[in-house]
């Protein structure tokens, strides 16, 4: 019998091997490393650094437990046609598609899209590029989700408000259980992060679970 519990709040969420996933949300080198898009908005990166070591143990207890892992990266086509006119005007003078420091940012195939080395993807993980910021808008992500049968999602990843919280906010609409590590998510706000996680878990799980990774790992090896 695999089914076993998350210890979470506000109450364990119940989760079969078989029908979880780990979706990890945009560990891309211009949210996390120095010098990328995120730095370039000024913000200060070293507060998201801090998720990548949980992410990485969490990572490697799912994939010692034969979960299916997807990797999402947030970017566009290099001629932005799959870019809303709307987000193109964002970000002051950091503009996606324009040149940073890691390449054009925001763009598919550039230095600065790609995923970071430490979470960096292995064979048969399937790798999501999402132009907005919800893993599920104009993405085949549900259909992978789908057709593997899975219905329990462990969420990490950056920024908890922005990319992680829309795509948990997608799932919960669409029928999964999202469970969010609070270690393993990142914002370059400690009051967004806060803010974010309670809600989630608020109203008796109105969009998730909140748990953390050693709880999660814990579960995974039992
Ligand atoms: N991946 C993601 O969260 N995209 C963002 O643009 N996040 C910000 O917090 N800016």
């Amino acid at each position: 019998m695999s089914q076993s519990a998350f210890i979470a709040e506000p109450f364990a969420l119940p989760f079969d091997k078989k029908t979880t996933a780990l979706v990890m949300i945009d560990m891309q080198r211009d949210f996390v490393e120095p010098a990328g898009f995120g730095e370039a908005l000024g913000n200060d990166v070293s507060l998201v650094r801090v998720a990548i070591q949980p992410c990485k143990q969490v990572l490697e207890a799912a994939r010692k437990a034969g979960l299916l892992v997807v990797h999402t990266r947030e970017g566009h086509r290099p001629d932005l046609t799959d870019c809303p006119p709307a987000k193109l005007t964002r970000g002051g003078k950091t503009f996606i598609g324009s040149k940073g420091p890691m390449g054009r940012i925001l763009v598919r195939g550039e230095a600065g899209h790609d995923l970071i080395p430490e979470l960096y993807p292995i064979a048969g993980e399937p790798v999501i590029d999402k132009p907005g910021k919800g893993a599920f808008y104009q993405t085949d992500l549900h259909l992978i989700l789908q057709n593997r049968g899975i219905k329990t999602l462990i969420v990490c990843g950056v920024t908890t408000e922005v990319c992680v919280t829309t795509t948990v906010r997608e799932a919960n609409d669409r029928g999964f259980e999202c469970l969010v590590p609070a270690d393993c998510v990142g914002s370059y706000f400690p009051e967004f992060q806060k803010a974010s996680l309670e809600m989630i878990k608020a109203q008796g799980a109105i969009f998730g679970w909140v748990s953390n990774a050693s709880n999660v790992i814990a579960a995974l090896a039992a």
